[in-house]
């Protein structure tokens, strides 16, 4: 790669970022914060030595296969990648990079305030003021479910699974976990983590679940009917992470049932297009996928794609390369 690569940036990134990026690349800006179509996109990927891509962008084996010679590294926005085909990538000698550790402590802390704002019914309370219809104190009004002393069940026990468990045992929340690889015994003392090896068996015992995977080919639907049904009707769901691990029609359809108690979902199967069904029950919080929303970690995910176009273009491997063992 040129030592001043021609990147392309697919969407408006915060202003400290796309200044120093013009300073360091020959840098190709979005001049609206609309994604770019199919064809746009097909044609960044024809001119650039470097993209830059966000969830948005779907990168699969068509687009791929009309990417130029110049293309050599996709630099992802964000940490999951499961929007970018990245076998097809690297087949073609493409890399790809993400960012991931810089925006960890931000989503634990929206997986936190989901776990402590569900059962607690925060967003019934909400309503309830924003709408006027507050008609004063009650003692048998808006009860939710203490928190303290609960099991929370974490689903994916990574960088962002761990620190929800970190913050989940200053608020008295016992920790079980289920993961592909068990975490070294020290890490596991430390959290005072159970691990269960059947995820089915970690379902039938927590109260809070929160759900910390990436997607990939082995988490997609997951959590189906089958493995929900497996969930206490007291059980609350928190999803952070994607959307794809949860079936959403099966878990609307027993939210609505009363078979679950309620869900705090920031991600979702099909993007912006949520299920009317889910978004109409009280007993769900929905966010629009703002965990990383923060202008700390937007940021310093920008940097982070900095400095991996910087290293690429310097030689070297990217610091963040996505290596075939993580897919
Ligand atoms: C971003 C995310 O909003 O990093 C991720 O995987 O889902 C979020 O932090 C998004 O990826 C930006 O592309």
């Amino acid at each position: 790669a040129a030592s001043r690569p021609k990147v392309i940036v697919t969407r408006r990134l915060p202003e400290p970022v796309e200044t120093r990026m013009r300073e360091l690349f020959d840098v190709e800006l979005n001049d609206s914060d609309t994604p770019m179509t199919r064809e746009a996109l097909a044609d960044a990927m024809a001119r650039a030595d470097v993209l830059v891509p966000t969830l948005t962008d779907r990168i699969d084996q068509a687009l791929l296969a009309q990417a130029g010679d110049g293309l050599k590294l996709i630099a992802n926005f964000g940490a999951g990648f499961d929007h970018i085909d990245v076998q097809t990538a690297l087949q073609r000698g493409i890399l790809v990079s993400n960012t991931p550790g810089v925006l960890t402590d931000d989503t634990a802390d929206m997986a936190m305030a989901l776990i402590l704002g569900v059962p607690r019914r925060l967003k019934e309370g909400a309503m309830l003021m924003r709408y006027g219809d507050w008609e004063g104190w009650s003692p048998t009004a808006l009860l939710g479910h203490r928190i303290t002393g609960k099991r929370l069940g974490i689903l994916g026990m990574g960088r962002i699974g761990q620190a929800v468990a970190r913050r989940a045992r200053a608020f008295g929340l016992q920790i079980h976990y289920h993961n592909r690889k068990r975490l070294r015994p020290e890490i596991e003392a430390e959290l005072e983590a159970t691990y269960w090896e059947s995820l089915d068996q970690m379902l039938a015992r927590v109260d809070i679940l929160s759900v910390n995977a990436p997607h990939t080919p082995s988490t997609f639907h997951l959590l189906n009917a089958r493995r929900l049904q497996l969930m206490k009707p007291t059980a609350y769901i928190v999803n952070t992470s994607r959307g794809e691990v949860i079936d959403e029609n099966a878990l609307t359809r027993m939210l609505r049932a009363g078979q679950i108690a309620g869900a705090g979902l920031d991600v979702y199967e099909h993007g912006a297009s949520v299920n009317p069904r889910l978004r109409e029950l009280d007993n769900v919080l929905l966010l629009p996928h703002m965990s990383s929303a923060t202008e700390e970690s937007r940021v310093e995910m920008g940097e982070k794609v900095i400095v991996n176009i910087k290293t690429f273009a310097d030689g070297h491997r990217p610091p963040d390369q996505v290596v075939p063992a993580m897919l």
